[in-house]
């Protein structure tokens, strides 16, 4: 039996009207990241991953070019975009690859935000305008080998030194570490934590890759060892004391993650959309299946309410309203719904769903990474928890 297209094909995110919830400027700057990204990226980026190298700095060059390093920030040669703006760069990176989201989470929300709010005018003139063009790229050394989710406990240690300080310790899994001009580096004090600007080429300053990553192949983690570096007081962030310092930042990143995660979860539904209605299964279009329909409204549902949130989201950081529990409440949720969105599609996908022909599976492992930096789902939860009853879990 065969059965005939009732109507033409909605795209998902026009089953909730999506594009009437942005502005005129907001379409234009996802319409313009996207075309970058199709022309640019997207090509390239099934063999990025593949061959486990990307070319980070020249394309921090080109998205510096576009202008989206640093977007919602203001001055030093910032965009000064708002946040949803901003959020739709991150969904339609992701879209391409998590890998080249990450890239700009890290240069413009942890690099270049912890400098931007923490660091003195010196820094911000020194590094704001070039990390801005993409000439220079920075990296975000929280975590340590034995501290991830408890940043708290971390062991790197700065001891000061007559006028400078000495920092020695590890970090790891710091993604764009080996290619870094800039390392923000968080170090335990005598007077708690603080953040220190450590330039590449540091003397006692090494990065070293991580490799056999299965996920996130098309971006660079590496692990940073500083092994007595010396450093001027002009390098310590002035701004920054105790660990809300960092946290501080993180809640910027995890902001493009609430975005920046559908467009991974987007990205493999119109490919599956395509694909179940040009394949053919007992005589029929897959598309034509019950059980198929079920799960493609399911995905439909989820990545519209999660489209919703995120410019919820947004619009209250934009009023200056958004609390840290509200974008983890975003990133659970989104990236949790993400991943599984993925994997669901994979499964429609059947045995060529497992191929670096069709994007889905290279969303899916690199969906696991989102799910577990920027706070794991289970961090987030406890932030909620705590939010909700007062009492806090995590210790
Ligand atoms: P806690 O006692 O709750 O707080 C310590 C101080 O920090 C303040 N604070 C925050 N400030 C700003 N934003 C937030 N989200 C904050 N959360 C807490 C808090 O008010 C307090 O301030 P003060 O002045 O009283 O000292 O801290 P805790 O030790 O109990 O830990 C809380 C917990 C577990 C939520 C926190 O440690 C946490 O978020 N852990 C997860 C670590 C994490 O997310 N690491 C990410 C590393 S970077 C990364 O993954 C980059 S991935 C690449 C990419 O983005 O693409
Ligand atoms: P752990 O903290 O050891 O957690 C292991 C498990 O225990 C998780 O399931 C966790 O949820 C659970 N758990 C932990 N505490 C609790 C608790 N109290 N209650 C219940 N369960 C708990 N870090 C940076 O600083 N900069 C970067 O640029 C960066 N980039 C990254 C890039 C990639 C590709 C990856 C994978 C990670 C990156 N990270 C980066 C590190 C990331 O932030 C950490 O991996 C993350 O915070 C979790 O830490 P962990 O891996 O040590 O896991």
């Amino acid at each position: 039996m065969t059965t005939t297209a009732q109507q033409p094909p909605v795209h998902p995110s026009a089953l909730i009207a999506f594009d009437g919830l942005l502005t005129e400027e907001e379409r234009e700057i996802r319409r313009t990241v996207r075309r970058i990204c199709d022309a640019e990226l997207r090509p390239h980026v099934a063999e990025w991953f593949e061959r486990g190298a990307v070319p980070a700095r020249e394309i921090s060059r080109r998205l510096g070019d576009a202008g989206l390093l640093g977007m919602h920030l203001d001055g030093y040669g910032c965009a000064g975009t708002g946040a949803v703006a901003y959020g739709l760069a991150c969904l339609e990176l992701e879209a391409a690859d998590s890998g080249l989201r990450s890239l700009v989470s890290v240069q413009g929300s942890l690099a270049m935000f912890a400098i931007w709010k923490h660091g003195s005018e010196e820094q911000k003139r020194e590094w704001l305008p070039a990390m801005a063009r993409g000439e220079a790229v920075g990296c975000f050394g929280l975590t340590e080998p034995d501290f991830g989710s408890d940043p708290a406990g971390m062991r790197t240690r700065a001891r000061s030194d007559g006028a400078d300080w000495v920092l020695s310790g590890t970090k790891t899994w710091i993604t764009n570490g080996s290619v870094a001009d800039v390392a923000v580096v968080w170090a335990r004090t005598d007077g708690g934590i603080r953040g220190f600007l450590v330039p590449a080429g540091t003397p006692g300053f090494q990065a070293r890759d991580i490799g056999r990553k299965l996920s996130l192949r098309a971006g660079v983690t590496s692990e940073l060892v500083l092994d007595g570096v010396r450093l001027p007081a002009t390098a310590e962030l002035p701004g920054a004391r105790g660990l809300s310092g960092p946290l501080s930042c993180l809640n910027e990143a995890r902001f493009g993650i609430v975005f920046g995660a559908l467009g991974a979860a987007l990205d493999c539904l119109e490919t599956t959309l395509d694909y179940v209605r040009e394949r053919r299964v007992f005589d029929r279009p897959l598309a034509s299946f019950q059980l198929t329909q079920q799960k493609l409204a399911d995905m439909a549902l989820e990545l519209g309410k999660g489209l919703l949130l995120a410019v919820h989201l947004g619009r209250l950081k934009e009023a200056g309203a958004l609390t840290p529990e509200q974008v983890s409440l975003g990133k659970l949720n989104n990236v949790r719904e993400a991943l599984a969105i993925a994997r669901t599609c994979r499964t429609l996908l059947g045995a060529n769903g497992i191929t670096l022909e069709y994007p889905v599976i290279r969303h899916a492992n690199n969906l696991e990474s989102v799910l577990t930096y920027e706070g794991t789902s289970e961090v987030h939860a406890l932030v909620i928890g705590r939010a909700l009853t007062g009492e806090q879990a995590f210790h």
